[in-house]
């Protein structure tokens, strides 16, 4: 049985107190909540605060990007042994915003998966085609290429840790949400090519989410569909309230 993630990335948003003031106001309107797995993405000079302020919580903390290698001479860059090292336990690898911002390569995402796995942080990869890529047919081609370059050479593990987020990158800060049907043949998409890679139990053990325009509006549509096992937020996470509402939807 796959445990939903809801899952707040802040992208280049929040100061060290800005992230510890939404924590004060959001780790007690979740305290109770078990259905789901939650977890933050907060920028890397807020990431040691927001880990020491959520331990004996229900949140876990991420990076949202990181080296492959543990060390080098490689400016500006975090390795997987410095998360590790300082408790941090979840990654966000291969978001859109760094494969186009940062150059960021199908290679390099396979590169730190493998990566995070031998680190034991869990991975969460970002998947998803450009507007062009689906107007002309091409959202399987996109998503089974992604899916097979970042799983190249990797060993199924059962249970999984890999998470797959599903971001259609049309749909990313945009407002447009895909619809909770285009995100489920989607996700069975995904699921198909990681079940090809890893194996049918793998792939039934593997998490796969979805991002984009994400609110408190639309998550329960989203969270309706059986394929769907969480979702990763952006804007709407920012605010705690928001946020929380978006964790409490309605089934
Ligand atoms: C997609 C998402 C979070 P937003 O990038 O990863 O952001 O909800 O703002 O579209």
């Amino acid at each position: 049985m796959r445990k939903p993630l809801i899952a707040a990335n802040w992208k280049m948003y929040k100061t060290p107190n800005e992230s510890l003031a939404f924590l004060k106001e959001f780790l007690p309107l979740v305290e109770n909540h078990e259905r789901d797995n939650i977890a933050i993405f907060p920028t890397m000079s807020s990431l040691a605060y927001c880990i020491d302020a959520c331990k004996g919580s229900r949140v876990d903390v991420g990076a949202q990007t990181m080296h492959w290698l543990n060390e080098g001479p490689y400016t500006g860059q975090t390795s997987p042994t410095m998360l590790a090292s300082i408790g941090c336990d979840h990654i966000l690898l291969g978001h859109s915003e760094r494969r186009i911002y940062a150059n960021e390569t199908d290679d390099m995402v396979n590169w730190k998966l493998k990566a995070a796995l031998a680190h034991g942080l869990v991975p969460i990869v970002c998947v998803g085609e450009s507007l062009e890529k689906r107007q002309s047919g091409l959202t399987e081609a996109v998503l089974r290429w992604q899916i097979a370059c970042a799983l190249n050479s990797i060993r199924a593990e059962v249970p999984s840790t890999i998470t797959i987020a599903y971001e259609p990158v049309w749909a990313i800060g945009t407002g447009s949400t895909a619809t909770p049907r285009q995100i489920a043949e989607a996700h069975r998409i995904i699921r198909r090519e990681v079940a090809f890679r890893l194996g049918q139990h793998c792939a039934d053990e593997t998490r796969i989410i979805y991002g984009g325009s994400v609110k408190p509006d639309n998550i329960s549509q989203i969270m309706a569909e059986p394929e769907i096992d969480g979702c990763l937020v952006g804007g709407a996470s920012l605010d705690p309230k928001s946020f929380s509402d978006i964790i409490h939807y309605q089934d």
